[in-house]
């Protein structure tokens, strides 16, 4: 199995850390997003898009982070990363869509208008994109409640959050408490220090 990815991308870590959380050994393959290699023909043969991540299993060749780790999870069931009731495996299933559909695209593009000199910075938007963010955070927040994960005990729902919750923390968003303390449970487990490791 091979993983194409680069180490600073979020979506590359969400199979990363998948992949750690399941002891599945994997090459990984760099696929560096800072010369363009994303765009190189014989990458685009394998993904379309012209972005990372890409994971190929034999003759599967899959990409959509979301989908990789379903599939990860179905394909290793001794990792219980997916709950056997339907209404439970459900509910992973919205995390597993929210988080790319709803959470992550505000942050990114916050992140490319911080990127931009001062002067051309939008501030309506960055304001905007701040308010997003926030109303995510709270709704993560709530379904949280007083628990410890999602769906009270880890599964691919909490663990599709942790890489973009860690890149808000990285750039000093403010979390709210419940969100902080549970960014903390998750990043305390000895699998993300694996994701975070890429060879080099
Ligand atoms: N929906 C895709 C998004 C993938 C994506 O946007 N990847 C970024 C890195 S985190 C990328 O490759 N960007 C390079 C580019 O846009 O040129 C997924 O979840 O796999």
């Amino acid at each position: 199995m091979q993983l194409y990815g680069y180490h600073r991308s979020g979506n590359t870590r969400k199979v990363r850390l998948c992949l750690a959380e399941l002891g599945v050994a994997c090459e990984l393959v760099t696929i560096d997003l800072t010369t363009g290699a994303q765009r190189a023909p014989d990458y685009l043969r394998l993904n379309p898009n012209g972005v990372v991540p890409t994971l190929v299993d034999g003759e599967l060749v899959l990409w959509e982070s979301s989908a990789i780790l379903l599939y990860l999870a179905e394909k290793y069931p001794h990792g219980d990363l997916l709950p056997s009731r339907l209404d439970e495996r459900a509910r992973v299933y919205k995390w597993l869509v929210w988080q790319p559909a709803t959470f992550n695209p505000p942050r990114q593009r916050l992140v490319a208008e911080l990127a931009k000199p001062e002067a051309a910075r939008d501030a309506q938007a960055i304001a905007a994109l701040r308010e997003t963010i926030a109303r995510n955070l709270e709704i993560l927040a709530e379904a949280l409640g007083g628990g410890d994960y999602l769906l009270g005990r880890y599964t691919l729902a909490d663990l599709v959050m942790l890489p973009h919750l860690a890149a808000l923390h990285d750039m000093a968003f403010p979390l709210p408490g419940t969100v902080h303390r549970y960014y903390e449970r998750l990043a305390a487990r000895p699998a993300w220090q694996a994701a975070l490791a890429w060879p080099r």
